[in-house]
């Protein structure tokens, strides 16, 4: 028997893993509770998978045990010498054909599923006018942000991804500098971003994100890629396919837009001065700059993809974007200093009034 003090202690245990578990599952975030088509058949496998092994772990644990009792010296008596089975050639049979056919029930599933995820050809397709029917995202992986360019929409955007619900998204995957992976944990995945080839596959939103914690969907990056990986993070916006046709309109009719060197607002002026050169503020830029496209940046969940989205917080990050992500490129090259140097407290202010400012729902 456990003594009082253990058990108090077992219990505690429990108690705080309980507390800490029950964080698992929520439905934004979680592998555990999927949303969309894809999600849900990986989770399906999954489930599977932990079935079988759970009956393989269970059933022999059970032999043992009996074996274990049965065979025990004070029932069997000293000196006995149980029937020796080795050599049997029906033992031999069952315990060959047992694994193979549990690898079989595991292996059809999963390798039909890796082909169907795979399975991209609907990318190409295009109706009468020679428009592409499918939607297709473009996604780069960029130390430590991620840009989203729908090449048939001819927008861009950083940081959030924007999608329709109910229908399939096709992903063109790669990394701009090193290997990245792409993950949506609720909705499928994940898949790795290389530098030298293009990965496929696609995604389903079946929910629309508004009604979730923080109304959005969370995406990480999950692979190691330098010392601000973990804060790689992005969001997902799955909206109505009305809203979603709204939303693009809405980025298409940023077409052309330049901050102005001459401005009477400070902080345009400033974003013209300072940071133009990385940053787009039009959502039809074309991909490729050094920096996140801005132009939905108040519609945003997040600053650096990663941190609240308040004023506050956007006037450290431009004060000083290395000590929130170390090694971010918005730093000069030995990483101590914004590469656009020291600005005033009334320019960064001004800075935040103007960026917070640029929104395409508002
Ligand atoms: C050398 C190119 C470069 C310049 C110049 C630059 N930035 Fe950046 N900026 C970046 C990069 C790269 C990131 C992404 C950092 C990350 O998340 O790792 C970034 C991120 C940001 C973000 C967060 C974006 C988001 O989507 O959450 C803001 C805001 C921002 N920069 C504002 C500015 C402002 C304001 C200036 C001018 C004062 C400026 N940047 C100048 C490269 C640049
Ligand atoms: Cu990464």
């Amino acid at each position: 028997m456990m003594k009082g003090l253990k058990k108090w202690r077992l219990f505690s245990l429990l108690a705080v893993m309980m507390v800490f578990l029950s964080g698992c599952g929520e439905d934004y975030i979680s592998t555990l509770k999927p949303s969309g088509q894809v999600g849900k058949e990986q989770f399906n496998l999954l489930m599977l998978a932990t079935g079988i092994m759970t009956l393989v772990v269970v059933i022999v644990s059970v032999i043992y045990l009996l074996a274990f009792l049965k065979f025990r010296r004070s029932k069997v008596g000293e000196n006995v010498i149980p029937k020796q089975v080795e050599g049997s050639h029906t033992l031999e049979i069952i315990w060959t054909v047992i694994p193979i056919i549990l690898l079989l029930i595991l292996a059809v599933p999963v390798v039909t599923a890796t082909y169907k995820f795979a399975d991209v050809a609907a990318m190409d397709e295009v109706d009468e006018n020679g428009d592409k029917t499918a939607l297709t995202v473009n996604v780069t992986a960029k130390l430590y942000w991620w840009e989203f360019e729908y090449p048939n929409q001819g927008i861009v955007t950083a940081q959030e991804l924007v999608v329709p619900t109910g229908q399939k998204v096709y992903f063109n995957l790669k990394a701009a500098d090193v290997k990245h992976s792409f993950w949506i944990p609720a909705v499928g995945g994940k898949m790795d971003t290389n530098v030298d080839n293009l990965n496929k596959f696609y995604l389903e939103f079946d929910k629309e994100s508004k009604d979730l914690k923080d109304g959005v969907f969370y995406g990480k990056c999950a692979e190691l890629c330098g010392p601000s990986h973990a804060l790689m993070d992005f969001k997902v916006k799955a909206l109505s396919p009305d809203a979603f046709d709204t939303w693009v309109a809405s980025m298409k009719a940023t077409d052309g837009k330049m901050p102005d060197k001459t401005s009477a607002d400070l902080g345009e002026a400033t974003f013209a001065q300072s940071c133009m050169g990385c940053h787009a503020v039009s959502g039809t830029s074309g991909p490729g700059s050094k920096g996140p496209n801005l132009t939905a940046f108040g519609d945003r969940n997040r600053v650096a993809g990663f941190l609240e989205h308040n004023e506050e917080n956007l006037k450290a990050w431009i004060k000083d974007p290395g000590q929130f992500k170390p090694g971010n490129l918005m730093m000069n090259a030995d990483g101590t200093a914004p590469i656009y140097g020291d600005l005033t407290d009334e320019q960064i202010q001004a800075l935040a009034t103007y960026i917070m400012g640029l929104s395409v729902e508002k």
